[in-house]
């Protein structure tokens, strides 16, 4: 492997993907594996795990260990990693703040609940985590925080007032992981994902009742330059370039892996 390759491996890293049963955080747990890492992933639900653990055993993947965790309990949190630190015997290198949800609902018809509900799972427990990974980064001079942002970082639109808070808040929170802790060698970034097919976005891609395409689904192909969703596939490059050495001299951006929507105005109708 050339030398500007081996910038790319992450053999004998340790990463952490929250939220990594299945979507964008398995098919970037998967990279990281593939890429030479070691992968701890969570989520709330033992099928989902059990199910998870499955299909990283069939997709090759020996070194994974899943934890139930849910991301918005510091406790569990700080048990969950004391069980990695000790499962794996090293500490986490590498931190992918992925676990998220959303809920599309008209502002004025949003509970207060619910609008705290997302803003704890999308920003609050991304500070949670990290708060919990960096000091043994800090103590190490070494370490990647990888914030799974989205195009509600930049733009808003109907029903997501939660969604777009807490993605713009993440934002942020990166920029300032990067700020406090770039003195330690640690890089802080997020990854900007534009519109991609997974279960958190299949209610936007659903046919119709007369078998054509959901109006969403039409409007997010008309405003994407490449003219397609993203599949999570289009991920697991940059992802895998947030987590390398590749990146050492990048911090505190957010890359968008979008397909040109946030560059394009939209076809003239
Ligand atoms: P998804 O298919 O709904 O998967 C979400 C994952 O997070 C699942 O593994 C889920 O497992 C886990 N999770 C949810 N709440 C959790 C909690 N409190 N604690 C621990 N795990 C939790 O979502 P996705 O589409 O892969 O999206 C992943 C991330 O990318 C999210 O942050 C999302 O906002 C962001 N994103 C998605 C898109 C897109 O178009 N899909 C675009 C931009 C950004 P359990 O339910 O079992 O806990
Ligand atoms: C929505 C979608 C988006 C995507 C993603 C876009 O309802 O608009 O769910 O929010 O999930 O965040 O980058």
């Amino acid at each position: 492997m050339s030398d500007y390759l081996k910038k790319f491996s992450l053999e004998g890293k340790l990463a952490w993907v929250t939220g990594a049963s299945y979507g964008i955080g398995y098919a970037i747990a998967l990279c990281y594996a593939r890429a030479g890492a070691k992968i701890a992933f969570n989520c709330r639900h033992q099928d989902g795990l059990d199910k998870a653990l499955e299909n990283y055993k069939a997709d090759g993947v020996k070194d994974v260990r899943g934890y139930i965790c849910d991301v918005t309990d510091e406790s569990q949190v700080k048990e969950t990693l004391s069980a990695i630190v000790k499962d794996f015997g090293q500490t986490v290198d590498i931190l992918v703040n992925n676990a998220g949800i959303i809920k599309r609902i008209p502002m004025t018809e949003m509970s207060a609940e619910d609008f705290r509900q997302v803003v704890d799972i999308d920003l609050t427990s991304a500070f949670i985590v990290s708060k919990a990974v960096l000091p043994a980064m800090v103590e190490k001079k070494c370490g990647k925080i990888i914030n799974i942002c989205s195009m509600m970082s930049e733009l808003g639109r109907e029903t997501v007032s939660a969604y777009a808070a807490a993605k713009g808040g993440l934002k942020m929170l990166t920029r300032n992981i990067c700020s406090e802790y770039g003195k330690y060698n640690i890089q802080c970034n997020g990854l900007g994902p534009g519109y991609i097919a997974t279960p958190q976005t299949a209610p936007l891609r659903e046919r119709q009742p007369d078998g054509s395409r959901h109006p969403f689904d039409s409007f997010i192909v008309a405003k994407t330059p490449a003219e397609r969703w993203g599949t999570t596939e289009d991920l697991q490059g940059p992802a895998l370039f947030l987590a390398s050495e590749a990146s050492d001299f990048v911090n505190g951006q957010i890359l968008y892996v979008d397909g040109g929507i946030l560059a394009y105005i939209g076809k003239q109708p």
